[in-house]
């Protein structure tokens, strides 16, 4: 189905000699990460979480037993080696099992949130050829097993929908992963470490999201990498607390930088500090990875405990957080105020961590001075990460001087060279010579730490989550009373900002109400957190003077106008 080259090496070959010669690049594949563990760490715990089956409690040579059966049994059904298979799970231990089983198979997941709804599955589906989507029955309120039946029906090449559940559960068409489990265990594949190994997702900035070819060198560097950074050594327990299939959660340094250490993976459930404090207590957890919303909940909560004076031995111990070490905070901009609050709160080190999908991890470290902590997205990951601050009005991309804010662009051993087929899409997203422009306006220290200060791009990020303003607005303007429509982000004192619509009514049909709108959007089967907060109808895009109404202007003009409306009237966030 997919051409062979589509998946090779991506990098020009005198770039990918320099990272191998470099050492970044050192040959390492999926399956030699995880034989590496389990030779290593064979008997030491790797994940504790709870799903179907009930709590869970594996060490690394439980892990890769069943996920060598998992190889033999996705090899039963028909996946090969190269073949892409969708991971649509929320945050149970199988989902480590299932991505293992994926990757001895030498087959590529491609990453789904759990909060996608149709519309995101079935073009992750489609745009990767899919042979197969993996997912629970029943998860927030939404029949995951239901939507990804209708998608396989659908979309030719995808053979099975794959139910995480206990037999009982399984809606018929699917295949429950007992029966996977009952296949004989398969010798690990050995593929090739300069391929692409998975597709991981990106929040995109237009109509459709984009896919992320990364190689198992480019990535696995990256990996171990962070877990140097980051200090991981057996002893760390992980707390997954955001999507386990985040690019966050999973590499920074994650799940697998905890895997590359031989530490332990604890997969919450729900990130509300209820659950996490009590599983950062009963496990030790060591290190956990948060969006800047849920630090602040967090904060907010641990600062309510300790006001509260009644409380019992027996509740304090419940809310021991003694082990946690350091919070990394990330996906978003952590505020100054919120970064002051989280050490005295939580006890915990914080650790900025400005990332993306496409590469480029920046952290705070360990020894830096808390000046630096406090008020920087810190530092790349690696020597080799080319970082360039350039004025986003000039057409020659020239830098601006040390310490301006600037659009960055960036090139280095972990950032792709382009999304997977998206010719047309790459031919924008990235300069001629390679440099990835990541949408980010940030200022550079003097010391080379980062400090972000905006987007250019057409995004809005909404407490971490990223919403792409073309994809809400064609599915606004899909509703047959919509002329137009512009989505524009508004800051929030929750989330950083939360989305909001304008909207054209058509002339001459009955005038849609701002709920039903929003309704339809989410009716369309997108993720809950692209419905727009907030729909206004109006008669005309209220700009006029602009010079020429491009998108981007009006949605400048927009967010300027909403910014001083919402000083005066505040709305709670959903
Ligand atoms: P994605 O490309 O979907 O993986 O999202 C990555 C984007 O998230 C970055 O380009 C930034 O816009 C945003 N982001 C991630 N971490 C931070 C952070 N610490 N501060 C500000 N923005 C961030
Ligand atoms: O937002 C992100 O995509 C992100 C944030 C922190 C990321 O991809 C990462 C770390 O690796």
């Amino acid at each position: 189905m997919t051409a062979p080259d589509e998946l090779a090496n991506p990098y020009p070959p005198e770039v990918a000699r320099r990272y191998r010669e470099a050492g970044y690049w050192t040959g390492q594949s999926f399956p030699d990460l995880l034989a590496g563990a389990v030779a290593a760490h064979g008997e030491r715990p790797a994940v504790v979480g709870t799903g179907p089956w009930g709590p869970q409690r594996w060490t690394y040579a439980e892990l890769d037993r069943r996920a060598r059966v998992l190889a033999g049994g996705f090899a039963e059904r028909g996946v090969a080696a190269g073949d892409r298979v969708v991971v649509w799970l929320p945050n149970v231990p199988e989902y480590l099992e299932v991505v293992w089983g994926l990757f001895l198979l030498g087959a590529l997941p491609v990453f789904a949130l759990p909060a996608h709804r149709e519309s995101e599955v079935r073009y992750f589906a489609e745009h990767a050829d899919a042979v197969a989507v993996v997912t629970v029955a029943r998860h927030d309120r939404h029949d995951h097993a239901a939507t990804a039946l209708r998608v396989a029906d659908d979309v030719a090449p995808v053979r099975d929908v794959v139910v995480v559940a206990r037999d009982e559960d399984v809606p018929a068409g699917g295949v429950g992963l007992t029966r996977l489990r009952e296949a004989a265990p398969r010798e690990p594949a050995a593929p090739d470490p300069s391929r692409v190994a998975f597709l991981q997702l990106s929040g995109g900035t237009t109509g459709l999201p984009k896919l992320i070819p990364r190689t198992h060198d480019d990535y696995l560097y990256s990996v171990r990498a962070s877990a140097e950074i980051c200090g991981l050594t057996p002893g760390s327990v992980f707390l997954a607390v955001l999507p386990a299939a985040h690019n966050f959660t999973m590499s920074s340094p994650g799940l697998l930088g905890v895997t590359h250490a031989g530490g332990c993976s604890v997969l919450a459930p729900s990130p509300d500090a209820d659950t996490c404090f009590g599983l950062i207590a009963a496990e030790g957890v060591t290190i956990a990875a948060v969006v800047p919303p849920l630090a602040a909940a967090w904060v907010a909560a641990r600062e309510a405990q300790r006001s509260r004076a009644e409380s019992t031995a027996a509740e304090r111990a419940d809310r021991d957080l003694s082990s946690l070490a350091t919070l990394q905070v990330g996906g978003a901009k952590c505020g100054s105020e919120l970064a002051a609050r989280i050490g005295p709160a939580l006890g915990a080190r914080l650790q900025q961590v400005f990332g993306m999908a496409e590469g480029l991890v920046n952290y705070t470290r360990a020894d830096d001075p808390d000046d630096v902590v406090l008020h920087t997205q810190g530092r790349p990951i690696s020597p080799d990460d080319e970082l360039r601050v350039v004025d986003p009005d000039d057409p020659d991309e020239r830098e601006v001087p040390r310490g301006e804010v600037g659009a960055l662009l960036t090139r280095g051993p972990y950032t792709i060279r382009g999304y997977f087929r998206a010719a047309e899409h790459n031919a924008t997203a990235f300069t001629a010579d390679g440099f990835y422009r990541t949408g980010d306006l940030v200022a550079l220290t003097g010391r080379g730490d980062v400090v972000v200060s905006g987007r250019v791009k057409e995004q809005i990020n909404r407490g971490g989550e990223k919403v792409a303003a073309e994809e809400v607005e064609n599915h606004l303007m899909a509703h047959p009373g919509v002329l137009d429509a512009a989505l524009v982000g508004v800051p929030d004192a929750f989330l950083g900002e939360r989305t909001h619509a304008w909207v054209v009514a058509r002339p001459g049909v009955e005038t849609p109400a701002p709920a039903a709108l929003r309704r339809f959007v989410r009716d369309r089967g997108v993720a809950a957190f692209k419905v727009p907060d907030r729909v206004q109808v109006v008669d005309a895009f209220p700009v006029t003077g602009v010079g020429k109404t491009s998108r981007r202007a009006l949605r400048a003009a927009l967010a300027a106008h909403l910014a001083e409306e919402s000083t005066v009237e505040e709305e709670p966030p959903r």
